[in-house]
């Protein structure tokens, strides 16, 4: 039974403490992050009072101009990174250079470590369908010694990743993340203010029966991706099939469901998208990390997405992430083998 009152801040602390060299500045960092989704839910769940309340305008009732959800929850992040002194930069899928951060906010004279990535707010062309949305983030360690932060410091491989996680605004707000000792799932309590352990160590089904993929592309795809999605559509009952058809088109959304029942989530290159339509830094890593540590897989359709070198912030990638034995076997008819 879950302690009820386990909250994130007590968690990420004692998960901390499993690490003998830390100095408490990730557990700091990600609390930054927590506040800033606490922020952004409150206002994804005002979102469908804006047009009612006559706010579409160019300001709102304080005379504060209207945002953007998406510009907004970038915006919330990013000063929540600058205020809390651990982030030497910060990368977002909104932005398109990394933003470097000053020292001058670091405690005890302690150099800013961490850079952090963000996808603010994904699934984007959901909100105003009230369809669930939710941000992504994903931590490293700056590689350069000191002065500001470099490129190189932002491009790193997905293996290096110190912290991983994201927040789902649905019918509840949920926060998952992993520091590289399980993963564990946190419900926001709205009337206390606190995210809560509901979820610990969580584990991805090994082989499910449910697929996620955009099928409206089938005419765009390879010859695998077809074959693979026609198999999964067959009937044969000791191999669970047919799958059951599940996309919301939220990334975080389609891959929360599949983390806790099973599945298999596919964005592949297509006809039109060559390297897929996913980013590498801001939405394949921190999930690749987050699957792996719960027992599933996650790779562009041969490789681990998580050795890839990234050459740009923005780089694309196909993916495949979810339950263990069904990557694999979509990794087998991809490369043309009979099944
Ligand atoms: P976003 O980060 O701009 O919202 O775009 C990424 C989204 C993912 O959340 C989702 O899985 C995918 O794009 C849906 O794409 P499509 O509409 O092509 O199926
Ligand atoms: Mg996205």
């Amino acid at each position: 039974m879950v302690n009820r009152f386990t909250t994130l801040y007590r968690h990420i602390i004692e998960e901390e403490r499993k690490f003998p060299e830390a100095t408490g500045q990730l557990s700091d960092l990600l609390y930054d992050i927590a506040l800033a989704c606490k922020v952004i839910s409150l206002e994804v769940n005002r979102a469908g009072l804006i047009d009612i309340l006559g706010l579409t305008g160019e300001e709102n009732v304080q005379g504060e101009a209207v945002k953007k959800l998406d510009v907004y929850a970038n915006e919330i992040l990013t000063h929540m990174m600058r205020i809390g002194g651990h982030a030497c930069a910060v990368c977002s899928e909104e932005d398109e250079n990394f933003i470097p951060m000053e020292d001058k906010f670091s405690h005890h004279g302690v150099l800013n470590k961490y850079i952090v990535h963000f996808d603010p707010l994904d699934g984007s062309s959901n909100i105003d369908a009230n369809i669930s949305i939710g941000t992504i983030f994903s931590i490293y360690r700056r590689v350069s010694k000191d002065g500001a932060a470099t490129l190189e410091d932002c491009l790193q491989k997905g293996i290096k990743q110190v912290a991983a996680g994201y927040v789902v605004y649905g019918s509840s707000t949920i926060m998952v993340y992993t520091a590289g000792k399980g993963v564990h799932g946190f419900t926001l309590d709205p009337s206390v203010g606190e995210f809560l352990l509901s979820h610990e160590n969580m584990q991805i089904p090994k082989k499910s029966k449910t697929y996620s993929i955009n099928e409206g592309n089938y005419s765009k795809w390879s010859d695998g991706i077809r074959n693979y999605i026609e198999y999964v559509k067959q009937n044969d009952k000791e191999t669970s099939r047919p799958y059951s058809s599940r996309y919301v088109g939220s990334l975080v959304a389609d891959f929360h469901r599949n983390l806790l029942y099973g599945g298999i989530f596919i964005y592949p290159a297509d006809d039109k998208n060559r390297n897929g339509k996913l980013r590498l830094m801001y939405e394949a890593n921190p999930l690749s990390m987050i699957v792996e540590q719960a027992g599933g897989r996650s790779t562009n359709g041969s490789n681990r997405i998580l050795d890839i070198q990234p050459t740009n912030l923005h780089q694309r990638t196909p993916l495949f992430i979810g339950s263990d034995e069904d990557v694999r076997l979509a990794e087998k008819f991809l490369a043309g083998e009979k099944i």
